[in-house]
């Protein structure tokens, strides 16, 4: 069967006129998971779902999923997604790509009239992001079994609200109750400069970096910053800093795609005449192997207290997430490779340095990825971008690995081969 195209145009559109809920000036996107933004987001892609023939259910954590029925409904389905929050300064297209291409993917069965035999399903996962509430991969650490949705709900913002609080002010606490998944693929721009600087299309996933994340709080003492002596100072932003730049020799100095990140910190009381007393700050800590992930850990604690003791101020280090190394399915990814090369499209392996909902599908269903390159590998940035041709391409590698995977009806194959 010759392989089918996505219709790229509709996907580019689709992606611009979802992006433009929650566009920033600077051409980014900022639809925090939970906000009236995200709402509006999660709405739209459920009208352009049930446009299209789709049943829409909604889960206790407010994973959306939409269905396309299969000859054989009781199969398991084929399942798609991606996520539809962002970053607080976001791109168009980290994760509202692959909830995209999931659409062009039904969009363009029912073009051609073609029915599969399993089902095809449409995921949108809550809270991909991590950033509003933490864990990461909320939506998808539930629906694989990973975190309990009871205590899910109960996770708190910065401000002190609820997942489940927030969740039913958006109107988007369901019952749905999770169901056998065949098969799970998605579809995501890489985040990172290697497919563009190899002049390479898609990346065939191999899995992702494992990682570790941490809240520190450092205390010290306040005190003013005339008539304190620097050496009886216990000064919470020094230590913070000292920290800062261990982090950064940890990451250049361990092998195996070492990653480590401070990526928020928050001075007390933050007033420029008060030697700060406290500093609340996070790590993230990322490895291609467990052990040297461990590794890098061990010996940012051991730094972590070399600091305390000569700053004078304690410091607590707490894991508030892990998760090791994840592979994503031989089979699937050889699907991926081919479907790519069906379309005359160049292709290589590549590993994830971001985490994705595919990290925990991979635990409860055959998984993979295809990845496509952004501008200057940039992304969790406003100024995130890819090609046209690029998205268009990474769906239709998307539909036909899809549709090997679901097979086709027999009565619609006459068209298949006419696509
Ligand atoms: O942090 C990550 O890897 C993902 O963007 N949540
Ligand atoms: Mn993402
Ligand atoms: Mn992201």
């Amino acid at each position: 069967m010759n392989p089918l195209r996505a219709n790229g145009e509709r996907l580019w559109q689709s992606l611009m006129n979802l992006a433009a809920i929650g566009a920033t000036p600077k051409g980014g996107v900022r639809r925090i998971t939970l906000t009236e933004l995200d709402r509006q987001g999660r709405d739209r892609f459920a009208a352009w779902a049930k446009e299209a023939g789709m049943s829409v259910r909604v889960d206790a954590i407010g994973n959306m999923f939409a269905r396309r029925a299969g000859a054989d409904d009781s199969l398991p389905p084929v399942m798609t997604g991606s996520h539809l929050d962002t970053q607080p300064s976001g791109g168009k297209f980290d994760g509202a790509y692959g909830v995209m291409a999931g659409l062009e993917v039904v969009r363009r069965l029912n073009d051609l009239g073609m029915r599969t035999r399993a089902p095809i399903e449409v995921a949108a996962w809550t809270n991909e992001e991590g950033s509003r509430f933490v864990p990461t991969m909320m939506g998808s650490g539930v629906y694989a079994g990973v975190y309990e949705a009871e205590k899910m709900l109960l996770q708190k913002d910065v401000d002190g609200v609820s997942v489940g609080e927030a969740l039913k002010a958006i109107g988007y606490q369901g019952e749905a109750k999770p169901i056998k998944v065949g098969a799970y693929f998605e579809a995501h721009i890489e985040q990172g400069p290697v497919l563009e600087n190899t002049g390479t299309t898609i990346g065939a996933v191999q899995g992702a970096l494992g990682q570790r994340w941490f809240d520190v709080v450092i205390l010290g003492q306040d005190s003013h910053a005339g008539p304190t002596p620097m050496e009886l100072r216990k000064d919470a932003l020094l230590a913070a800093s000292k920290l800062v730049v261990e982090v950064n020799r940890v990451a250049r100095t361990y092998p195996d795609n070492a990653r480590a990140t401070v990526g928020h910190l928050r001075v007390s009381p933050n007033s420029r005449n008060v030697v700060p007393g406290r500093v609340d700050m996070t790590l993230d800590v990322r490895n291609a192997k467990d052990e040297t992930l461990l590794a890098m850990v061990e010996d940012l604690k051991k730094c972590a207290a070399a600091i305390a003791a000569e700053c004078k101020v304690g410091v607590e280090v707490r894991e508030v997430l892990y998760f090791a190394p994840s592979h994503f399915d031989p089979r699937l990814i050889d699907s991926v490779r081919e479907s790519a090369k069906a379309l005359g499209l160049t292709c290589r392996e590549i590993v994830s340095g971001a985490a994705h909902d595919a990290v925990y599908m991979a635990r409860i269903a055959p998984t993979a990825m295809v990845f496509v390159p952004c501008e200057g590998g940039l992304s969790h940035n406003e100024l995130e971008n890819a090609r046209p041709d690029e998205i268009a391409a990474g769906c239709s590698v998307l539909l036909n690995a899809m549709l090997a995977a679901a097979g086709v009806a027999q009565e619609s194959s006459g068209q298949a081969r006419a696509a």
